[in-house]
C-alpha cells in the first residue's frame, strides 16, 4: 500500500448528479485519486464496508475501475463487486446495492454527455439505499476534497474484469458479477412478463428499442429479446463503445434520430423508445408520435394498478419542480399526495425510503419508482410495454384518451448550451433582484401572480435546500420555471421550461412550442435571454 501525497483541486464539487467534468480533466495526475479518496475519508471507516463499483463504458471506465479498485483494497474495502467488463448501468447499480446490503456505491459515468477522449467523464456516489447521495454526504465529499493532502492506493497489477469470479486481494474481496442478471431477476418480478410476450407473439406488435451504443444494449437484448420474445434486432445500437458511436446518448428527438426516422408515421411501428449513456433516462415513442416525458410520468401514474408491481395502488407521487403538472392532476383524481421537489433524483430518495411515494420523475426523461432508488429507463419501457399489453391501445390512442380526461399541460424545454458562465450568472442576479416588482405586470396579455426562487422543505428529514430555479406564476396558470443546469462541463447550460394548460377537447392537438408561444417570447422580455447570452433562439428544444 502506498501513501501519495496530492494537493486539492479547487472543482471536485458534485452537480445535479455527481462530479462531471471532460475526459482531460480526470486524466490530470490525481485528479480521480483525490475525488475517490474524498468518498472513501467520507464514508470511513471503510474496513468491512461492502461497494458496488461500475459505469457506463464511455472512454477511460476501464482504467479509472482499475484505479478504483486499487484504492479501494489500500483503503480496507471488504467487499466490491464489480461489473463485468466494468459495466454497470445506474439503475443496475442500484438495484446491487440494495439486494446484497451493500454500503453504497460508486457510478462512473456522466450521463447522456457524449464520450471519448475529448469529451466527458463523472462519477458519483450512492448510498446504502442505493439512492444518489444526499446533499449532505455530497457536501462533505466537496468539503473532504478541498483539504485533502494524500491517498492511498494498493501498489499491484490490473484484475481481469471480464471473467466472472471472485478473488481476494489484500483484506477485499474483489466479485466480478453478471452486469445484467440481477436487474432483469428485478424486473421479471415486477411485470407481467407474460402479458407483454402475448403482445409481441406474432408480427403485429413492431417494437424499436435504441440503445444509443451505450449501457442498456445488454441489459435491452437480455430482456426484450431473449427473456420477452421481441425479434431480434429489436434493439439497435446495442453494443456499447467508449464513444457511444460517435454520438450524443442523450435519448431525445434530436439525438436519437434513427429511431425516430424508424419510427415515422406510416412505418407500422407500434412503439419505440431510447434510454442514454447510464441507462436511467428513457423517451417512448408511438408511431410518428412523441410522447413528452412529463406525459409519460402521468400516463404511468393514471395506469399504474394495471402493473403487478403496484397492483395494490399508489399511495403517492412525485415530480420535479420544472416537471409539468400533469401528474398533479392523475394524484388529484386519485386522491394520493403529490411531492414537488427541487432538479435531481436525489430528491426522491427520502420520500421513496419513507414509504410516500412509489412513483416519480422528471422532464428530463427520468421516471422511475420504488424498485430502486434510480431513475430507471428500461423499467419505464417495460411499463409502458405492460400497459399497452393490458389496454390492447397504441402509444397514441392512450395518450389522447389521457387528455381528454386530464386535459393536456403542453410542456417544452428550451436549453442554451456553453453560455458565459458569468453573463448568465449576471442574468440570474438581475432576474432574482427583479422578481418582487414583476408580481402583477403583464406580458404577452398574461398577469404574473406569483415569482420566487425555489426553495423546498424536506417532510422526511426538514433538510432544506434553496435557489432550486426561478418559477413564475401567470393568471391563466401558466408558467415559466428558469434555472441554471447542474450537470454541464462547459459554461453554463440555461435552461427555460413551459407549461401551459388546456382542458378545451377542441385545443388539445396544438405543437407546443404553437400553444407555448406567448410564454417563450414573455420569457425573453422577462430575463433578456437575448440580451444577455446574445443567442437568438436555444440550442435544444425538448
Ligand atoms: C441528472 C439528474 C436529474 C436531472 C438531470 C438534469 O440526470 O439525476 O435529476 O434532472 O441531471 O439536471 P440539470 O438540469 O441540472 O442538468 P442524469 O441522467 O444526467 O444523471
Amino acid at each position: 500500500m502506498k501513501i501519495v501525497a496530492t494537493q486539492p483541486f479547487g472543482d471536485q464539487k458534485p452537480g445535479t448528479s455527481g462530479l462531471r467534468k471532460k475526459v482531460k480533466v480526470f486524466q490530470q495526475p490525481n485528479y480521480l485519486e483525490n475525488f475517490v479518496q474524498s468518498i472513501f475519508n467520507t464514508i470511513s471507516p471503510c474496513e468491512g464496508k461492502t461497494l458496488v463499483l461500475g459505469g457506463d463504458g464511455r472512454f477511460y471506465n476501464r482504467e479509472a475501475i482499475q484505479v478504483i479498485i486499487k484504492m479501494a483494497v489500500a483503503n480496507g474495502i471488504g467487499k466490491l463487486l464489480v461489473g463485468q467488463s466494468g459495466i454497470l448501468s445506474t439503475p443496475a447499480v442500484s438495484c446491487l446495492i440494495r439486494k446484497y446490503g451493500a454500503d453504497g456505491g460508486i457510478v462512473l459515468s456522466a450521463s447522456h454527455n457524449p464520450g471519448g477522449p475529448d469529451e466527458d467523464f463523472g462519477i458519483k456516489f450512492n448510498a446504502s439505499n442505493g439512492a444518489p447521495a444526499p446533499e449532505g454526504l455530497t457536501e462533505a465529499i466537496a468539503v473532504g476534497s478541498r483539504e485533502i493532502t494524500t491517498y492511498k492506493i494498493a501498489d499491484l497489477g490490473d484484475i481481469d474484469l471480464d471473467q466472472l469470479g471472485s478473488l481476494p486481494v489484500g483484506d477485499t474481496q474483489v466479485e466480478i458479477v453478471d452486469s445484467v442478471a440481477d436487474y432483469a431477476e428485478l424486473m421479471a418480478s415486477l411485470f407481467d412478463f407474460e402479458a407483454i410476450r402475448a403482445l409481441f407473439k406474432g408480427d403485429s406488435f413492431k417494437v424499436c428499442f435504441d440503445a444509443m451504443h451505450a449501457v442498456t444494449g445488454g441489459y435491452a437484448v437480455e430482456i426484450l429479446e431473449r427473456q420477452l420474445g421481441a425479434n431480434v434486432g429489436t434493439v439497435i445500437n446495442g453494443v456499447p463503445q467508449p464513444d457511444f458511436g460517435g454520438g450524443h446518448p442523450d435519448p431525445n428527438l434530436i439525438h436519437a434520430r434513427e429511431l425516430v426516422e424508424r419510427m415515422q408515421k406510416g412505418s407500422g411501428m407500434s412503439f419505440g423508445a431510447a434510454s442514454d449513456g447510464d441507462g436511467d433516462r428513457n423517451m417512448v415513442l408511438g408511431e410518428g408520435f412523441y410522447i413528452n416525458p412529463c406525459d409519460s410520468l402521468a400516463v404511468i401514474a393514471a395506469n399504474a394498478h394495471l402493473v403487478p408491481a403496484f397492483a395494490t395502488g399508489l399511495t403517492g407521487v412525485a415530480r420535479s419542480m420544472p416537471t409539468s403538472r400533469a401528474l398533479d392532476r392523475v394524484a388529484t383524481a386519485l386522491g394520493i399526495d403529490c411531492y414537488e421537489t427541487p432538479t435531481g433524483w436525489k430528491y426522491f430518495g427520502n420520500l421513496l425510503d419513507d414509504g410516500r411515494i412509489q412513483l416519480c420523475g422528471e422532464e428530463s426523461f427520468g421516471t422511475g419508482a420504488n424498485h430502486v432508488r434510480e431513475k430507471d429507463g428500461l423499467w419505464a419501457v417495460l411499463c409502458w410495454l405492460n400497459i399497452l399489453a393490458v389496454k390492447q391501445m397504441t402509444p397514441e390512442q392512450i395518450l389522447r384518451q389521457h387528455w381528454q380526461k386530464f386535459g393536456r399541460d403542453y410542456f417544452s424545454r428550451h436549453d442554451y448550451e456553453a453560455v458565459d458562465t458569468e453573463l448568465a450568472n449576471k442574468m440570474f442576479s438581475t432576474l432574482k433582484l427583479d422578481l418582487p416588482q414583476l408580481i402583477g405586470c403583464s406580458f404577452q396579455g398574461l398577469q404574473i401572480t406569483a415569482a420566487d426562487d425555489f426553495s423546498y422543505t424536506d417532510p422526511v428529514d426538514n433538510s432544506h435546500t434553496e435557489k432550486q430555479g426561478v418559477r413564475i406564476l401567470f393568471d391563466n396558470g401558466a408558467r415559466i420555471v428558469m434555472r441554471l443546469s447542474g450537470t454541464g462541463t462547459q459554461g453554463a447550460t440555461l435552461r427555460v421550461y413551459f407549461d401551459c394548460y388546456e382542458d378545451d377537447p377542441e385545443r388539445l392537438d396544438q405543437n407546443p412550442q404553437e400553444a407555448l408561444h406567448a410564454l417563450i417570447l414573455a420569457a425573453d422580455e422577462i430575463a433578456g435571454i437575448g440580451k444577455f447570452t446574445g443567442r437568438a433562439a436555444p440550442d435544444v428544444i425538448t
